[in-house]
Parts: structure tokens; C-alpha cells; sequence
């Protein structure tokens, strides 16, 4: 059987480092393109940069960068791939309003780059690309839920740099007979998302709140509503697309939205907290209202709980509204289930689990550290 080569941009983020892991565990030998930063940035993929000693992986990284052309070029003759997996992005919707430029450079241009890089290869025929879409694609709804079919109407500079992205794809896919998918993917999470992605910053900001590493938990929209999966199933998507004869763009979606108030509650729910809301717009605050103190103190075993009846543990601030929001976004993932035979395994309690559990130990390594250092 012919050699499968994957190579991943964006190795070194949430999806790259679940893919890799995926491909890896199919037999791929996975070439990643990771960029220089002054501060490591491995932490996702550590264990595969340093197998165990006395084993080895068939994984590689790559310095190299989306906004240098000259870099996808080399990789791609260098390595051969059969697989190309762009996941590289500034992908940060509100951090986009303010590096609007860069994030089209990568995000739009970038892709465009990869495209005409792969293009150009002798073995172009032979390699199947897959571009990273969005559902912030849909922005403003046209549609209740959203599928395959739902016009775009993107609201960020992020969503309008991705949506040049996705019709390259199609155009390159049109012009020159490549095997090019969009996975038109909606939010997904786990314990390995950026903290500064809501949900993520909900489960690590609650984490340091009983351990008393942190007073509150400032946050922006509290109605906006997301179709939140977990990654692990996502990045299945992505490989099952490439899998196919014919190139095709799929929505990949759990089918259930909740708002961003709900994930909170559900998150304190972990730690046996409920919470009484009060006030409203920039004035709306979350109190503690009851705590199942069995369940706390299972929880925390020899740790007191910083929480305590009545705290306020939610405040607004504005500096997280955005100029346009994305009010809710609600995916209609059955063409990927009929064509591909995808569903989500994981439910949204599940992850959520999986989030507080993840935090809550970082918290408690932080908070045995600090005691440690203090003594
Ligand atoms: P992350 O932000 O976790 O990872 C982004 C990756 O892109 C990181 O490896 C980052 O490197 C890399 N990157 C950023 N800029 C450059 C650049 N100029 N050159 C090379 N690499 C760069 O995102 P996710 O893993 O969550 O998402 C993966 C892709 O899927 C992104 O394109 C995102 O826009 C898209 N997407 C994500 C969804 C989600 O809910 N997670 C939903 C729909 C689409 P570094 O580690 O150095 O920062
Ligand atoms: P999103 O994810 O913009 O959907 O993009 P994010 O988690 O940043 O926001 C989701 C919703 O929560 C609201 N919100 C806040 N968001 C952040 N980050 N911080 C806050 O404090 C906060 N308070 C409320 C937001 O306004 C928004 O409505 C993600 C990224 O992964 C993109 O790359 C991807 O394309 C889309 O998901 C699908």
C-alpha cells in the first residue's frame, strides 16, 4: 500500500494536536509547520515531539510560516505529502477586529498561498487538501440552522477572511480538478482550547476560583448561542472527507446549541454550585446559590473551597463585547452523517466534564505550588 504523509499547518493548535494524534494512530507519518515563537509552543504536542524513551513516532515539525510563501513551497517538495490539512489560522473572531490585516494575510491569503503551492507540484494530482471553514461563515442567520446550503453573511474580519478562503478552495477544486473540501466546522472545545476561547476560559477561570487563584469571571455576550462539539470527533471529520473519491464541502456540527450562560451553569454544575442571576446588561451579575458541600469537598479533598454562599462569581465587562456579534449559530450536520457516516460521540456534558476535571487539576498544582512557596 502506498505511503500516507500528512502534512498539518496549525500542528501546534487544538485540532493539529488531535490530528496528529488521529493520523498517527492510522499509520500516517505526520509532517507539522509549526512558526517561531519567542515562547515555546509545543505544549499541545510535547509528548509527540519526546516519544518515550526507547520508542519512536513517525512525527516531524517544520519551521515555516502561512505568510511565507517561500516556506509552503520548500515543505511541500520536500516532504510529498498525500494529505494536506491547512488548520493554520489567526483564529480569534474579536482579536481579528484588531489585527484585521494579519489575520487576512494568513487566513485568506495564506490559503491561497498553499493552494497554488500544491498546485504547482509534479504530483498535484495525487494530493487531497483540506481547508479548515467555519460556521462564522453564517454570521448574521439567514437560516435557523445551518447547512451545506445556507447563504454567508460573515460579520468579522475573521469570518470574511475565511470565507476568501473558501471559495479558493472551490475555485481551485473547479479550475484545475484538485481533491479541495471545506469542513465548514462549528465551534468545538476541549481540554487542550485556548483559555482566552470562552469555554475554556469559563472551566480554567471556576477551576482557579475554588482554589482562590482568581476573584471572578469576567465575561462579555452571556446570550450568544454556539453548536459546541468536541474536537476529538471533529478532526475524524476532517479525515473522513479526505477519504472519499470526490471532493465535497460537509457541515460538521453536534446539532444542539446552547448559550454562553448555560455553559456556565453547567460548569459550576460540575463542582455541585448553582447560581442566581441578577441585574441585566453590563449591570448583570452571577452569585453563588447553594453548593452541594458533599460533592465539593470529594472534589477537593484536603483543599477548603474559596466559594462560599453568596459570592459574586460572574461580572460583565465590555471590553469582550465585540463591534458584531455572531448571535447563534445552529448546525444541520446531516449531509456529513449520510455521506460519511459521521456523528458526534462525545455530549456536551461530557466535555464539559472532561474541561472542569482537566482545570480543576492545573488549579491544583498551581494551588499546591503557591502553598509550597509560601511556607
Ligand atoms: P488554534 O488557535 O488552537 O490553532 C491555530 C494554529 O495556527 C496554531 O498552531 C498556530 O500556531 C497556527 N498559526 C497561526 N498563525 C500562523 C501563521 N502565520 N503561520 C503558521 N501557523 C500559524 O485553532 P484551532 O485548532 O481551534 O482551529 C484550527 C483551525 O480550524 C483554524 O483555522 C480555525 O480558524 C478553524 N476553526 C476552528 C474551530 C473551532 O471551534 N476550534 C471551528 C471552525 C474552524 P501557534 O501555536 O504558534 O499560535
Ligand atoms: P467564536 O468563539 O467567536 O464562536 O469562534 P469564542 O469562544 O471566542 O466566542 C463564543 C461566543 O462567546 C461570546 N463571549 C465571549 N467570548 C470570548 N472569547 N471571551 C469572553 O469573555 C466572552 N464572553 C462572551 C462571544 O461574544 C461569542 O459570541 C470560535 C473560534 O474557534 C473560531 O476560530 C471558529 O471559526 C468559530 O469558533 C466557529
Amino acid at each position: 500500500m502506498a505511503k500516507k504523509i500528512a502534512l498539518i499547518t496549525g500542528v501546534t493548535g487544538q485540532d493539529g494536536a488531535y490530528l496528529s494524534r488521529f493520523l498517527l494512530g492510522k499509520g500516517y507519518e505526520v509532517h507539522g509547520l509549526r512558526r517561531r515563537a519567542s515562547l515555546p509552543n509545543l505544549d499541545r504536542v510535547h509528548d509527540l515531539v519526546q516519544p518515550p524513551q526507547g520508542t519512536k513516532n513517525n512525527f516531524y515539525l517544520h519551521y515555516g510560516d502561512m505568510s511565507d510563501p517561500l516556506s509552503l513551497v520548500r515543505l511541500l517538495a520536500d516532504i510529498e505529502p498525500t494529505e494536506v490539512y491547512n488548520l493554520a489560522a489567526q483564529s480569534h473572531v474579536h482579536v481579528s477586529f484588531n489585527a484585521p490585516e494579519n489575520t487576512a494575510d494568513v487566513n485568506a491569503i495564506g490559503t491561497l498561498r498553499l493552494l497554488d503551492a500544491i498546485r504547482t507540484l509534479k504530483q498535484a494530482d495525487k494530493v487531497k487538501f483540506y481547508q479548515a471553514s467555519t460556521s462564522e461563515l453564517y454570521g448574521k442567520i439567514q437560516e435557523p440552522r445551518q447547512s451545506e446550503t445556507t447563504p454567508f453573511y460573515p460579520r468579522s474580519p475573521y469570518a470574511t477572511a475565511k470565507l476568501y478562503a473558501y471559495w479558493s478552495v472551490v475555485n481551485y477544486r473547479e479550475s484545475y480538478g484538485m481533491f479541495a473540501c471545506n469542513g465548514i466546522l462549528f465551534n468545538h472545545e476541549s481540554k487542550l482550547r485556548g483559555k482566552t476561547f470562552v469555554t475554556r476560559k469559563i472551566t480554567s477561570a471556576i477551576a482557579r476560583m475554588i482554589y482562590g487563584l482568581q476573584d471572578c469571571l469576567y465575561l462579555g455576550n452571556l446570550d450568544a448561542q454556539r453548536d459546541w462539539g468536541h474536537a476529538k470527533d471533529y478532526v475524524e471529520a476532517q479525515w473522513l472527507m479526505l477519504q472519499k473519491d470526490k471532493p465535497e464541502d460537509y457541515v460538521i456540527a453536534s446539532g444542539s446549541k446552547t448559550s454562553v450562560r448555560q455553559f456556565v451553569e453547567l460548569s459550576f454544575a460540575e463542582l455541585g454550585i448553582t447560581l442566581a442571576w441578577q441585574g441585566s446588561g453590563v449591570d448583570e451579575i452571577a452569585r453563588i446559590d447553594t453548593i452541594d458541600k458533599e460533592k465539593t469537598e470529594t472534589l477537593l479533598g484536603s483543599f477548603i473551597s474559596s466559594l462560599n454562599v453568596g459570592d459574586v462569581v460572574v461580572k460583565i465587562d465590555p471590553f469582550y463585547f465585540r463591534p458584531n456579534e455572531v448571535d447563534v449559530l445552529w448546525g444541520d450536520a446531516s449531509k456529513a452523517e449520510r455521506e460519511l457516516g459521521w456523528k458526534p460521540k462525545v455530549t456536551l456534558n461530557e466535555m464539559v466534564n472532561e474541561m472542569m476535571t482537566h482545570d480543576l487539576s492545573l488549579s491544583r498544582d498551581e494551588a499546591i505550588l503557591n502553598k509550597y512557596s509560601n511556607e
